[in-house]
């Protein structure tokens, strides 16, 4: 797609959030006219948003923000979704409808590399990027990791240069808006599970959104352990399959030209060759040993010594804040931050990363997801849970007669002291919420934030 940027463009920036806060910067160094359209009203926006107002940027605000939609271009916040009558109207009479990451694919001249899938998306682009680091920073080649991890990639323009690379994470709402040109040269999808059904009109179309990143032009990196993937590896052009799980012969039996990344005899392997020990991997568990499989995919060629990048990191990293995060310890008892996990299927995974039976503290507000994955993860690995927040009575009817301690509690503060109460010196304390955090926090960081903060509050207590 050709996105217009010219004297006669007029852009709307519609949801004033991180994206479009970036985007507004952009529009501005290229004296591109823009409007600001979000459903708060301006007085509930934040500095930036009151800073363009002074500058005299045209705000429309409350139910009616979008009305008259009369822009050529028009930049959606990713939580939006672009079928909006408003908005597919506005498309038909000829207004083209991207957004951020679309914009700053179509100006970088740096490389660009996504990463998407249902888990561990933010720990894969980390990894990418600190391997990519590894091996250029000291040779000046700089590399920017952004995108749905927090970061708005288009802030980041004015220090890219054509030899730089741009690792970005990419969620199914961000892959809504964008046309095929914009995505990346290299591609992951970690995994597809169930998902944002409460955004998504059902699973067909989170998972064609998530098929989106693979443009004609992208080479794809798959997980060949995740059923729905496997049936993608035959339709994409050029292919590197990953498997924690398979050997590099039941890869190619499923594509004989594809580019392997396996686990042989404790060995991670790229088309058979040994990079590294899985065991020098310092994060717990199977799906950040996938995690690695899939950063490694996708930066592997532009690695000079793939064995001497994956040593240093896999050495050093231990792992992105509120991903099982260990913040204290106090009385024996070990406490991690693992706020991220606001699906079943996460807290699942996390769950069988940290072992032992930990007491858990589930809840906040509901996805509307089955929590079926929730009650086998909870019924094999916990001791306890304490459940909390909106969603804590579903909760606790789905998990009626299993066998372990139940509590329920309003909110995560109580659900914390509850757990301290109960925990023996040895033990773990998880906050795993399996939930959204939108019931009590802005979102999971806050959460984690907070519970660190109650955590850390816990052990200068003992200390003092
Ligand atoms: N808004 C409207 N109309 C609507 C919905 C929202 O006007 O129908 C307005 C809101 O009032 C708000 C603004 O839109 O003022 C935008 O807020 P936002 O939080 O949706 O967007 P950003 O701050 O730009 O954050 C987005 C991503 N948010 C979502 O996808 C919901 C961030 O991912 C991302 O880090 C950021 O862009 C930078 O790229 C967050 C997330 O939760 C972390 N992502 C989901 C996930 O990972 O599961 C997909």
């Amino acid at each position: 797609m050709n996105i217009p940027l010219s004297d006669s463009t007029t852009a709307t920036l519609i949801g004033l959030g991180r994206s479009n806060l970036a985007a507004a910067d952009f529009l501005t160094r290229r004296h591109v006219r823009f409007t600001v359209r979000d459903r708060r009203p301006l007085s509930a926006l934040g500095e930036g948003a009151q800073a363009l107002a002074a500058r005299g940027v045209v705000f429309f605000g409350g139910d009616s923000y979008l009305d008259h939609l009369s822009e050529n271009l028009i930049l959606l916040s990713p939580g939006i979704r672009p079928d909006l009558p408003p908005l597919a109207a506005a498309v038909a009479r000829g207004a083209v409808l991207t957004n951020e990451v679309a914009l700053f694919s179509a100006f970088s001249p740096a490389l660009l590399l996504g990463v998407t899938g249902s888990d561990g998306k933010t720990t894969t682009t980390t990894i990418a990027g600190r391997l990519l680091s590894d091996a250029w920073a000291a040779k000046g080649r700089q590399v920017f990791v952004g995108g749905n991890i927090g970061r708005p990639l288009i802030g980041m323009l004015p220090k890219m240069r054509e030899q730089d690379f741009a690792v970005a994470e990419l969620s199914s709402f961000q892959l809504m808006s964008m046309d095929r040109a914009a995505m990346p040269a290299r591609a992951v999808i970690t995994n597809i599970t169930e998902n944002h059904l409460n955004w998504h009109t059902d699973m067909a179309e989170y998972i064609a959104a998530k098929h989106r990143i693979l443009a004609p032009h992208t080479h794809a990196i798959l997980n060949a352990d995740d059923p729905i993937l496997r049936s993608t590896a035959a339709s994409c052009r050029s292919l590197t399959l990953f498997s924690a799980q398979q050997d590099r012969r039941a890869l190619c039996a499923l594509r004989q030209d594809c580019h392997t990344m396996t686990v042989e005899s404790g060995y991670i392997c790229a088309d058979g060759h040994p990079i590294g020990p899985v065991s020098s991997i310092l994060l717990p568990g199977r799906h950040n040993l996938e995690n690695y499989l899939a950063a490694l995919g996708l930066v592997f060629p532009f690695l000079p010594d793939p064995c001497e990048a994956f040593a240093h990191v896999a050495a050093s990293f231990r792992g992105v804040p509120h991903r099982l995060e260990l913040v204290g310890e106090c009385n024996g008892v070990r406490y991690y931050n693992s706020s991220i996990d606001s699906t079943p299927s996460r807290t699942a995974a996390s769950l069988d990363a940290l072992g032992g039976r930990p007491i858990v503290l589930c809840g906040g507000a509901d996805k509307g997801l089955s929590p079926a994955p929730l009650r086998d993860a909870l019924s094999r690995h916990a001791r306890a849970v304490i459940l909390f927040g909106a969603a804590r009575s579903r909760l606790a009817d789905a998990l009626q007669d299993c066998n372990l301690i139940v509590k329920i509690r309003v909110t995560m503060e109580e659900a914390l002291h509850t757990a301290v109460a109960m925990a023996k010196p040895g033990e773990t304390v998880v906050l795993s919420p399996a939930c959204t955090s939108f019931d009590a926090f802005r979102d999971y960081e806050e959460r984690g934030d907070r519970f660190r903060t109650l955590v850390h509050a816990l052990t200068s207590h003992r200390d003092s």
